[in-house]
């Protein structure tokens, strides 16, 4: 009797025994460490704690058909990233590639168009397709677009980039960075590849995304009626634009219907519009509606500037060009400045100021590399004329 009575206490406190480790073992042998961004973005950590799985939940996933858009609820917009270059930047660009495609495009597949004033090569179309989840477009650009119109004299051209090289004025003495400027100006827009999108993400070689982007940024666009959206913004050298202001407002002054009732005049003039300021989105990287570009006001707007000679005589650039037009011709909350990507191009970083923000999307930056609140950022400016509040904490990080 006693010695089974010695039996059922060894086999209570074994028992026991068991059960408390399978209650230890259960809380799971690893601690968790979680941060709570705010964002509601951010990934739970790890719960091992449900070994008790109900048998309707052990179903294997169906893999994800890696062409088939997730996060928009397959609602795909008729968008693409666009991307002037030559054929000898193609290992430069993959880095940019691998950047989007990591960062944003793996869950969206959009189309790639790759534009070249040469034809694009076999290795340059190997590489860059098996780079993008979408399809991708090659395209070349006709000749009459990336030369010197026949209004433009050759020999004053000549004389303005001898002039520009000796001031060492950046790319002032290249022939092939102006016809760029140009083009990007003037006719990316209208390249038969590009006819069937409503909306761009230009991409440059050579750039980084420092942060998830897990919303369909060209649908957040439409949903938004946005039309321009930029991550960088500073004053442009105005050797390169003597006389891009006082053209733009002799345009202006003979077609002034085309500019908005609400335009943002005020971010790239401080004094009502006299004089321009140097403040341009910078156009390296834009997302935008390609209706803009072409509208009759654009066009028109392009065509005077064209004419005027101001691409060869001087050194204007895209982006004071498509700046100063988005700045005019649109309402001012069509214009969106995107706090939440991070981006680079040398030598200026857009790194997200905001803790929740760079936590819960994972951004891969320093915020004291960060450009927005420097004092000779244009940001500062925007966010004066809009009336907006910087995030927490910018002071800690402008100058
Ligand atoms: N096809 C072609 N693309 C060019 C040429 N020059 C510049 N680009 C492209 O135009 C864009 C701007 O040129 P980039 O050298 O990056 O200028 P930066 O960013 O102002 O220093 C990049 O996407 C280049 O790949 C050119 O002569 N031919
Ligand atoms: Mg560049």
């Amino acid at each position: 009797m006693a010695r089974s009575n010695a039996r059922l206490v060894r086999f209570g406190f074994l028992a026991a025994l068991l059960i408390l480790c399978g209650f230890i073992l259960s809380k799971g042998a690893t601690s968790s460490y979680s941060i709570s961004t705010g964002g509601g973005s951010a990934k739970p950590a790890a719960d091992t704690s449900n070994n008790d799985v109900d048998e309707s939940e052990k179903k294997i996933e169906k893999p994800i058909d890696p062409k088939k858009p997730v996060g928009n609820n397959g609602e795909k917009v008729k968008a693409t990233f666009v991307t002037l270059a030559r054929n000898r930047d193609v290992y430069e660009l993959v880095g940019s590639i691998r950047e989007i495609e990591d960062r944003f495009n793996h869950n969206f597949h959009y189309d790639w168009v790759f534009l070249n004033d040469e034809e694009f090569d076999d290795e340059f179309k190997r590489i860059t397709t098996a780079m993008v989840t979408g399809k991708t477009h090659y395209g070349t650009i006709p000749k009459e677009q990336w030369g010197f119109p026949e209004w433009i004299d050759t020999d004053k051209a000549a004389a303005v980039r001898k002039d520009m090289r000796e001031r060492k004025i950046i790319y002032g003495d290249s022939i092939s960075y102006r016809h760029m400027c140009r083009y990007e100006s003037g006719f990316f827009f209208r390249h038969p590849l590009m006819e069937q999108f409503d909306y761009y993400w230009r991409v440059e070689p050579g750039i980084k995304i420092y942060c998830d982007i897990d919303y369909d940024v060209f649908k957040y666009f439409k949903d938004n009626n946005f039309a321009y959206g930029f991550t960088i913004s500073l004053p442009e050298y105005k050797e390169t634009i003597p006389t891009l202001w006082e053209t733009t407002k002799k345009f202006i002054d003979e077609n002034p219907q085309y500019v908005d009732k609400n335009s943002m005049k005020d971010f790239i003039s401080d004094d009502g519009g006299s004089s321009y300021n140097g403040c341009h989105f910078w156009s390296n990287f834009e997302v935008g509606d390609l209706s803009l570009w072409r509208s009759e006001a654009y066009l028109k707007y392009f065509d005077y500037l064209d004419q005027a000679g101001g691409f060869f005589y001087e050194r204007w650039g895209d982006a004071p060009v498509h700046s100063i037009a988005a700045a005019l011709f649109l309402p001012r909350e069509r214009i969106h400045f995107f706090d939440d990507v991070g981006y680079y191009h040398v030598p200026f970083h857009n790194c997200p100021v905001d803790q929740k923000v760079r936590l819960s999307h994972r951004c891969s930056c320093n915020p004291k590399d960060d450009f927005t609140f420097k004092g000779y950022s244009c940001v500062n400016r925007y966010y004066k004329v809009n009336q907006l509040k910087k995030p927490d904490g910018w002071q800690q990080y402008g100058d």
